[in-house]
């Protein structure tokens, strides 16, 4: 078991700071103490302390505090060591803790170790990680109410109503040659219905959350001159890309993360989509064309005055990925823009004057899933959608077969281990591994 070493890391990033943290974990702490520092310092206090290496060279001066595990991040004997944030002395601090007997601790692993010690859960282990990464507010809201404990204790409410349900079921397998209680049976269908809603509930309020974690990826297309650019200066509130009355003048695909009512976006301009002799514009088209592939949602941006696009560029792509946007209603004053109605209507726009910007956003929102229901939602990765989905699966498909009690209870079963994927109970190593590689070394 990886356990029994102890780790040590720079936990704050890389680069010149004001102070730099090292942080060590491990049955060997207190030796380690006692090398770099001297001594041992009391628990749980900041001690002012010189640090030295194994050659007796003080490498720096600073705070160092002692946690006595099991009361520690980690669970185990935690040391941090708080000097000065430069780039030399944070790497000679730590060489001096790994001469003491400690090694560097791999991406993730004083989380994974809070994990294995029961610290944390592995749903709010992995909101560490979220929270570190988060790129607006709305997400660090939502990522702090995951680490807090929340989504995990909605899931554990829920698994614990399966668990009774699971318990009735079996029972009734054991004891099959009694008659069941046609009342009683009634009453677990419509616990097993109610259970079913409150999945689905609680998945609606997670995916809000994996809407913050993963942004959302917009990209501007359309012809030359349809003032894209334009768009996307007034979207990103500063002047990102040139704009000109002359056409192709973007040829790079041109990025800002953006906030829209705390969603995270990742706004792209691209080169105007034209036929070109142009070798550079050509690159462009062709680089635009690639990152319409991956888009999440395409602005498709045309003129008031010109009646269609001419050139056929995105025929392959999902009608459900697009907003056409029509662009420049400066110019025709009053007339013509409300003809259309319905669910995929364009949107009118003035990217000069910004008249109808509220209503593009909007519609991009709700493209993009965003309900702002009532609950402030938890940060959840696909993973978490993905097991919650399961779950729910599993309780229709045991309401199905009710009658078949083998059956119904064999549905229950996967469903709990399901909810247990969230939270860590039931889980396998590899992706355990695969969860905690991904965090930053010294979380
Ligand atoms: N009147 C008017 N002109 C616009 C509007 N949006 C862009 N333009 C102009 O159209 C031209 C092309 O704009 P640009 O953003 O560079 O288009 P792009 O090639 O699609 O990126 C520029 O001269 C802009 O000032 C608009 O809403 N109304
Ligand atoms: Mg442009």
């Amino acid at each position: 078991m990886l356990n029994n070493d102890t780790i040590a890391a720079i936990a704050t990033a890389s680069g010149v700071g004001g102070v730099g943290v090292i942080r060590v974990s491990g049955a060997r702490v207190k030796d380690i103490a006692v090398q770099v520092l001297g001594e041992l310092p009391p628990k749980r206090r900041a001690t002012s302390k010189i640090f030295l290496n194994k050659s007796g060279d003080i490498v720096d001066s600073g705070l160092a505090i002692f946690f006595q595990g099991p009361y520690s991040y980690t669970g185990e004997d935690v040391l941090e060591l708080q000097g000065h944030g430069g780039v030399a002395v944070l790497r000679m601090l730590l060489r001096a803790c790994t001469d003491a007997g400690a090694r560097v601790a791999q991406p993730g692993e004083f989380t994974q170790r809070a994990y294995l010690n029961n610290k944390l859960d592995l749903a709010q282990a992995e909101s560490v990680a979220d929270l570190i990464e988060a790129s607006s507010e709305a997400a660090v809201l939502s990522a702090n109410r995951s680490l807090s404990g929340e989504f995990s204790e909605r899931v554990s409410l829920i698994r614990n109503e399966l668990i009774e349900i699971r318990v009735f079921i079996e029972a009734a397998i054991d004891f099959s040659d009694e008659e069941i209680d046609f009342i009683e049976t009634h009453q677990m269908e419509t616990r097993m219905k109610r259970l079913s809603e409150k999945l689905v509930e609680l998945r609606g309020v997670a995916t809000q959350g994996n809407l913050l974690r993963e942004g959302v990826k917009v990209v501007l297309a359309g012809e030359p001159n349809v003032g894209k650019s334009t768009l996307m200066n007034l979207l990103a509130e500063e002047d990102v890309s040139i704009v000109t009355e002359h056409e192709g003048t973007t040829r790079d695909l041109i990025q800002r993360r953006i906030t829209i009512k705390g969603v995270p976006i990742l706004l792209t301009d691209t080169a105007g989509l034209r036929l070109s002799s142009d070798p550079v514009e050509k690159i462009g088209i062709q680089r635009t064309i690639s990152n319409l592939k991956e888009a999440d949602i395409i602005l498709e941006l045309r003129t008031a005055d010109s009646a269609a696009n001419r050139f056929d560029y995105m025929t392959d792509i999902d009608e459900n990925r697009k907003i056409a946007v029509v662009n420049k209603i400066d110019l025709l004053g009053d007339s013509g823009h409300s003809m259309v109605s319905g669910k995929n209507r364009p949107v009118y726009l003035s990217a000069k004057t910004g008249d109808g910007l509220g209503e593009l956003k909007a519609r991009l929102l709700e493209k993009a899933g965003v309900k702002m229901g009532d609950e402030a939602p938890f940060m959840a990765r696909e993973r978490h959608l993905n097991a919650l989905r399961s779950a729910e699966s599993h309780v229709d498909l045991a309401l199905i077969n009710i009658e078949s009690i083998d059956l119904c209870a064999e549905d229950l079963r996967l469903g709990q281990n399901s909810l247990s994927e969230v939270t860590g109970e039931f889980v396998a190593d590899d992706l355990l591994g695969e969860i905690f590689s991904s965090f930053c070394v010294g979380k």
